[in-house]
């Protein structure tokens, strides 16, 4: 025998196979229990592509009239790319759904458990809600504020070093480090470094070290002052946004038409008086790009801009058994004058990778 909450542990398992293709999409799964057995079960495979529920159903060796659906996210309501799987449940008369949360889409978000009840399906609400918001935080964060779920991913030396004085920072961390980074990369719909990184480090940003796509790459560049030859705009590997400013735009324009030709996506906004995109900005027109979750690299302008506005989400810190010296540190660009007013993160964990320690937190 299963218990409801073993059923729902095996729904969010399904959903998070999509992990990497659905987004900005959730990761759903779904399982069809009968007389106390599974008879189908299914997850959202695809971006675009048929439902948790709909592929459950398909894959269903007995009819689900009289059965007990079980999702991890309330089952929508409305026409979108796919038909409403709400009146789907109903058309086959299934008995009980037991939804682990409401869908924050604000399209669906109640609609989907009143049309069910209304039509005399019997609906339970909440059954590992927590671990369920967990799974989707990205999607929850990106359709019900409109904005990119941001995490800040760095490496630094146990002096607290992100680069030499001189910008040099390849590399501080362990092979393993950079395995397990190509891996969050992976699960992210886009990276994001500053116009210094591109300089400095020239990355390639890509996903090498792992199966999986590589995420769509955006740098933000001000004065679009990023040399035409760096790695990103060259190797074809996955999209690649510039962002500028508005002003640069006006004055560059041989040097858009050379990146567009490269295949670069450029989109301006107005700079600040300091001549800085606002990071707010940044991450409203990311998310109107269809990005819903963004892992940024580096470094110390834009670490320092989304932790003084409050604008990051999550940390993933790599800290190497090494010792720098004189260097530059993630957040130099933060001073206070008050130790209440520094930022502490919560939700801890720590975890050893190769010779280096990775500390997890949220914001
Ligand atoms: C999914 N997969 O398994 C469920 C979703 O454009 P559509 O038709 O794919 O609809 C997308 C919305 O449907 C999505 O934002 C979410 O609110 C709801 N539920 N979406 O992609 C699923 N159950
Ligand atoms: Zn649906």
């Amino acid at each position: 025998m299963h218990t409801n909450e073993e059923i729902m542990l095996r729904c969010l398992r399904l959903a998070a196979r999509g992990m990497g293709n659905v987004s900005p999409n959730p990761m759903v799964g779904c399982v069809i229990m009968k007389n106390g057995e599974i008879i189908g079960e299914g997850y959202h495979e695809k971006f675009g592509g048929p439902h948790a529920e709909v592929n459950a159903i398909r894959a269903a060796s007995a009819p689900v009239e009289g059965a007990e659906v079980f999702v991890n996210l309330e089952p929508c309501s409305y026409y979108g790319k796919t038909p409403p799987c709400v009146d789907l449940l109903i058309e086959k008369r299934v008995a009980k759904v037991h939804i682990a949360m409401l869908d924050p889409n604000p399209r669906v978000n109640g609609s989907g458990v009143e049309k069910l009840r209304e039509a005399g399906v019997e609906v339970e609400i909440g059954l590992l809600a927590e671990e369920a918001h967990r799974l989707n935080e990205a999607f929850v964060k990106y359709v019900s504020k409109k904005l990119p779920y941001v995490t800040l991913k760095i490496a630094q030396s146990l002096d607290g070093r992100i680069a030499l004085a001189n910008g040099k920072s390849k590399y501080i961390t362990s092979r393993e480090s950079l395995t397990r980074v190509h891996a969050l990369r992976s699960e992210h719909d886009a990276v994001l470094v500053g116009a210094g990184t591109i300089r400095t480090d020239d990355p390639s940003l890509t996903v090498r070290l792992v199966e999986g796509k590589s995420p769509a790459r955006i740098i933000l560049d001000g004065n679009l002052s990023s040399p035409l030859k760096s790695t990103v705009f060259n190797d074809k590997k996955s999209r690649v946004i510039v962002i500028h400013s508005t002003r640069a735009g006006a004055s560059s324009s041989r040097k858009m038409a050379a990146l567009r030709k490269l295949g670069v996506e450029l989109h301006s906004l107005p700079a600040d008086r300091k001549g800085r995109l606002p990071i707010r900005s940044v991450l409203r027109l990311i998310a109107r790009l269809g990005i819903a979750s963004v892992m940024v690299e580096g470094g110390v302008e834009v670490f320092s801009e989304l932790i003084r506005s409050g604008m990051a989400d999550r940390l993933h810190l790599f800290i190497a058994p090494v010792i720098i010296g004189k260097g530059k540190a993630f957040a130099d660009l933060i001073e206070l004058t008050d130790l209440k007013k520094a930022r502490r993160l919560g939700d801890i964990q720590t975890a050893q990778v190769g010779p280096d320690i990775m500390i997890t937190g949220g914001f």
